[in-house]
């Protein structure tokens, strides 16, 4: 068989909801958004009018994201050192060795250094977007990636897991969103007239770490 492209179900979301996928955590079907972060506001936009929205906020604990993407306990965990809590999406796709689908994602932080929340794919887990280091694209405190395509590949002919998850890390608090879609989507960088707020911004954004003491530091 000649390796060939594979779409899934509903891969833009276009019918504005979760149909054709399973999620976990705070996941939704969305049109374009704001993310408030310390610098300013990223606008994010679909392709198309809807596009997946994962974020860590009110997440599932690491172990039970390992179990909904059929990994071996302490996965994602080895993968993405101090995970703590997150979201995922995924579905199952039938095909040939070698078959291939791709799909968009993007990713945004409200956090900040040396927290290290991490947006990933999975079959295996391919740390994609983070803030620090550990992935292909660190973003630095209060960042974004731009759409950015991945690709499965297949590794056998049958049925394989094909997502996407975001973790915090260190602690639960200060949201990363991990954006999905079937192809690239648009993301607007921060107003610089909204910069003068970042000063009182981490102010505020210290405040709500200290009060949400889930972590271990
Ligand atoms: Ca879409
Ligand atoms: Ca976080």
């Amino acid at each position: 068989m000649v390796a060939a492209p594979i779409v899934p179900n509903n891969a833009g979301f276009e019918t504005g909801n979760l149909t054709g996928w399973q999620s976990i955590g705070q996941v939704s079907a969305t049109g374009p958004v704001n993310i408030l972060s310390g610098y300013g506001q990223w606008g994010v936009n679909p392709a198309g009018n809807y596009m997946a929205m994962l974020s860590t906020g009110w997440g599932v604990g690491h172990l039970e994201l390992d179990a909904f993407f059929g990994l071996a306990p302490g996965t994602i965990y080895g993968a993405i050192p101090d995970a703590t809590n997150g979201a995922g999406i995924l579905q199952s796709v039938t095909g040939n060795a070698g078959d291939t689908v791709t799909l968009y994602w993007a990713f945004v932080t409200t956090d900040f250094a040396d927290y290290n929340d991490t947006g990933f794919a999975v079959g295996s887990v391919v740390p994609l977007a983070c803030i620090v280091d550990g992935c292909q694209f660190p973003v630095g405190d209060f960042g974004a990636t731009g759409w950015h395509p991945f690709t499965f590949t297949l590794p056998s002919t049958g049925t394989h897991t094909i997502g996407f998850g975001v973790v915090n890390t260190g602690d639960e608090a200060m949201d990363s969103i991990l954006f999905v879609d079937d192809d690239r989507g648009h993301l607007a960088i921060p107003e610089p007239s909204t910069a003068v707020l970042a000063g009182g911004a981490l102010l505020a954004l210290g405040l709500l770490r200290l009060r949400r003491p889930a972590s271990t530091r």
